[in-house]
């Protein structure tokens, strides 16, 4: 019988912004009815951000998160998995709130503070809305603040007491000792899944050479007792996100990570994103993890 992988879409994310595509969703019914027909697609985990719907900005507005969860849970029966990283402007506080009200059955989990650069990108556009090219140009003295303390609060209130397991997002190797760390602790519990996070800057960069050795790293500081899967920003989602499958592992893709579904051409949706990797995955000899098959991998509450 062949292997399940495990297709999770990143739905809108908090990196692109609004003027960057006019498929990228924004509303909390654009992001519910993007996330269903992915799921429809055949992504068993909604990975799920929240945007200010009269802006596009990203928010972590729990009524937001409310609705756009109530709205998939009653067409959908997808794993929903809530962003606690949120954006690097927020605070703890912010980035949980919604998880605490919510309770989901996933959350991400950011394994190190780091640059998360996004200036590059201010030029690059013409800017609809005047937050857009400050929001990119902040990411150049801001960092994405995941300190230990941060990553035990998380562990602590969202894991041990509202019962979330984590898609644990490692933006390079040294993310991948603190996941071990914490194993040991007693404070991550097996079986732990993995984001294989290449291509942001200021983390590893987007190599087939790098993937290797986050797998490598991976299986000498955690043994066999880990799932991962790969998200590539940018270009190298697909060829990235496949030699992941070809290695063992799961994938995610989405317009949270990239806004394309082939060189100079937009996705229109998130689901055309999902459609591709689904035959991908398909031609290669593998099927798509249900939902459920999931909740029994990653020992989900359900
Ligand atoms: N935006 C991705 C590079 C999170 O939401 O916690 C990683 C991410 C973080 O999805
Ligand atoms: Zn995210």
């Amino acid at each position: 019988m062949s292997r399940p992988v495990i297709l999770t879409c990143a739905v809108t994310g908090s990196i692109h912004t609004p003027s960057m595509s006019p498929y990228l969703p924004i509303t909390p019914e654009q992001i519910a009815d993007q996330a269903i027909e992915a799921a429809e697609a055949g992504a068993a985990i909604l990975h799920l951000h929240a945007r200010d719907p009269a802006t596009g900005m990203p928010s972590a507005d729990p009524a937001l998160f409310e609705e756009i969860v109530a709205r998939i849970r009653a067409r959908s029966d997808a794993v929903l998995n809530l962003s606690t990283g949120g954006s690097s402007r927020m605070t703890l506080d912010h980035r949980l709130a919604a998880a605490r009200l919510i309770e989901p059955e996933m959350c991400s989990l950011n394994m190190g503070s780091m640059n998360f650069g996004l200036f590059p990108l201010a030029d690059r556009y013409e800017w609809s809305h005047d937050w857009e090219r400050g929001f990119l140009e902040a990411t150049r003295s801001v960092i994405f603040r995941n300190s230990f303390e941060d990553i035990e609060t998380i562990l602590a209130d969202i894991g041990a007491a509202r019962g979330a397991r984590f898609e644990l997002e490692c933006y390079d190797v040294g993310h991948l000792q603190t996941v071990a760390f914490y194993l040991r602790q007693g404070l991550l519990k097996p079986p732990v899944f993995l984001q294989f996070v290449l291509g942001v800057l200021g983390g590893i960069d987007a190599a087939p050479e790098q993937l290797m050795h986050m797998k490598a790293t991976a299986d000498r500081l955690l043994g066999a007792d880990y799932h991962f899967s790969v998200l590539a920003a940018g270009r190298q989602q697909m060829p990235l996100g496949t030699m992941g499958v070809i290695l063992g592992g799961n994938v995610r893709v989405g317009l949270e990570d990239n806004l394309a579904i082939a060189r100079g051409e937009l996705a229109t949706s998130n689901a055309e994103q999902v459609r591709k990797m689904a035959r991908i995955i398909e031609e290669l000899g593998y099927r798509l993890a249900t939902p459920d098959e999931v909740r029994a991998r990653l020992a989900l509450k359900g």
